[in-house]
């Protein structure tokens, strides 16, 4: 955050905070990778980002597991912070700009404030619920929302666990009174919600009436305690959304509050819907804060027809899946292969398939073609193009379309597939190029015409990588850079991460005399699979 940028408000996008009752799966990075490329595509912008995730550590879930596992909760959350999800993170090159966790004194002061407030407000009143709670989501159910075994137990849609009922004191929000608000806020602001079927969800939920929530639990301790009453915690899902203002300097940190609250888009996946879209923006509109501008809900990632869940182990671990196709390919597959919002699938045979034709044999293929050409007929010093005729016109048009749909679909639509798909449609269109204008054969023709020729294909060919580079560096920032690299690229252009991505069109910024050089392999071929 340059100077020049202090008291514009920056682009915020948060993750959910995740549950540390395990370790992160597939579909906790599926949302994480999204929002990292998202941050990382509107920081090549130029603008100011903010980046948020973190870890939701009190509620019974938790606790229950710690029980299980023979430790304090504060202990347990401690050791999967630290020694599995901090290093997931970094491990698959996600650029956070803050980790919040909700046992941080940050955190909690903040939390006991934000419902104190609500409580002086007369937003809270005492009552007694009686009613279905799923420790899993660590909701409280609706009779409608459950579905029924065949012995007739009432199970949780989500967990497929029998739901416990509770009967419990507790204190109250008066989310009712808000229905009316929020409707006329979706209808105002029709992008609020996406997908379109998340939004529509949220409206029929909305239109039924809501009912008041329970903001307190009085039967177990891990929690913040409510500040009026000691015998009572806060309800944990209270406490989370909280998060995306306190780690932000609510009450706390003026200045920073008004750069960066609301959130520009909160990343979920769509088990945490109403929650984000319904309860939250009613807390914020109870305290007259501004509510965030787009919840945007990722569909499930399945695993043998059912969600990918903790408590419903699948055995795959995103390590397993990047030590076998790099961390690089692991960023792109899921959002290539999986239209954001939708439900997708998994499996090895289409991630192997996909990273072989498209990584390997479209993109690295024609990043080493291009740099042994440049090392063969040139020495490795990049011509200048002194011949463009139709076909580089072609090229340069293509890249302009790419670049204008990619930015629109990845950086406004948050259409990651739509976004990727364009970027490799021009990969595709600069193999065509190449395979047309036959660079081997013009190399036979000495003449100068021939040696102009020949500068002009492979000096196109260098200059379209060169923007692939910069468009693809949000979703793979290593071979991005491997690729800057072979081009030669930083000694003229400077860091590839500078390099704005709205103006990766502009044709002519590699300058002729670059050192081109053959680097590592971008894609390696795959080993087989692992077949034990
Ligand atoms: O719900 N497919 O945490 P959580 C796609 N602590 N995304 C998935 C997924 C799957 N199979 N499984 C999980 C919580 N996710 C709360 C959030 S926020 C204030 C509090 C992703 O650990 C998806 O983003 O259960 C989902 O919403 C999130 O992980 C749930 O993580």
């Amino acid at each position: 955050t340059g100077s020049e940028k202090q008291g514009t408000k920056a682009f915020y996008v948060s993750t959910p905070i995740y549950y540390v009752n395990d370790a992160p799966h597939l579909g906790h990075a599926y949302t994480t990778v999204a929002g990292d490329v998202l941050t990382r595509w509107h920081r090549q912008r130029g603008e100011k980002v903010w980046y948020l995730t973190g870890t939701d550590e009190h509620g019974q879930k938790i606790m229950r597991t710690a029980e299980a596992n023979n430790v304090t909760p504060q202990a347990w959350c401690d050791k999967l912070v630290e020694e599995a999800w901090k290093p997931l993170w970094e491990h698959l090159n996600i650029a956070n700009d803050d980790f919040i966790r909700t046992t941080q004194k940050r955190h909690t002061d903040r939390v006991q404030e934000f419902v104190q407030d609500l409580y002086d407000k007369d937003e809270i009143y005492k009552g007694g619920y009686e009613g279905p709670y799923c420790v899993g989501c660590e909701e409280f159910k609706l009779p409608g929302d459950l579905i029924e075994a065949e012995d007739g137990t009432k199970l949780c849609p989500v967990h497929k666990k029998p739901v416990e009922i509770l009967k419990e004191e507790n204190y109250f929000f008066k989310l009712s009174q808000y229905g009316p608000k929020l409707l006329e806020f979706y209808e105002a602001n029709p992008g609020f919600i996406q997908p379109e079927s998340a939004r529509n969800e949220v409206v029929n939920f909305v239109k039924q009436g809501l009912e008041d929530l329970s903001i307190s639990r009085s039967t177990f301790d891990w929690g913040i305690p409510v500040p009026w009453d000691a015998e009572h915690v806060i309800y944990v899902w209270i406490d989370a959304l909280l998060n995306y203002a306190t780690a932000v300097g609510y009450n706390e940190n003026p200045e920073k509050f008004a750069e960066t609250f609301p959130a520009n888009v909160h990343l979920i996946g769509k088990d945490i819907l109403r929650f984000h879209a319904v309860i939250w923006p009613a807390m914020l509109m109870a305290q007259g804060l501004p509510v965030p501008g787009r919840i945007a809900a990722n569909g499930w990632l399945m695993v043998g027809g059912e969600k990918m869940s903790k408590s419903n182990l699948t055995g795959i671990k995103p390590q397993d899946l990047t030590s076998h196709f790099g961390v690089d390919a692991y960023r792109w597959y899921f959002l290539r292969a999986i239209a954001f919002g939708q439900d997708g699938s998994f499996s090895w045979e289409d991630f192997s398939a996909r990273y072989t034709s498209e990584l390997a044999n479209d993109y690295g293929n024609l990043a080493s073609r291009v740099a042994a050409m440049v090392g063969k007929y040139f020495g490795g010093e990049l011509p200048a193009a002194t011949a463009d005729g139709d076909a580089e016109k072609a090229v340069h048009e293509g890249l302009a379309k790419a670049v204008e749909v990619a930015d629109r679909k990845i950086g406004e639509e948050l259409d990651f597939q739509g976004g990727i798909l364009a970027i490799f449609d021009f990969v595709k269109q600069v193999n065509g190029y190449i395979t047309e204008q036959e660079p081997w054969k013009v190399a036979k023709d000495e003449s100068e015409e021939g040696r102009a020729r020949l500068a002009t294909i492979l000096y196109t060919a260098a200059e379209s990588l060169r923007a692939v580079a910069v468009l693809l560096n949000p979703i793979m920032p290593e071979t991005s850079q491997a690729l800057w690299d072979s081009l030669g690229a930083e000694a003229s252009l400077g860091a590839l991460a500078a390099q704005p991505v709205q103006d990766a069109a502009g044709w002519g910024k590699l300058p002729a005399g670059a050192t081109v050089t053959k680097g590592a392999v971008l894609f390696p071929r795959l080993e087989d699979p692992k077949k034990d």
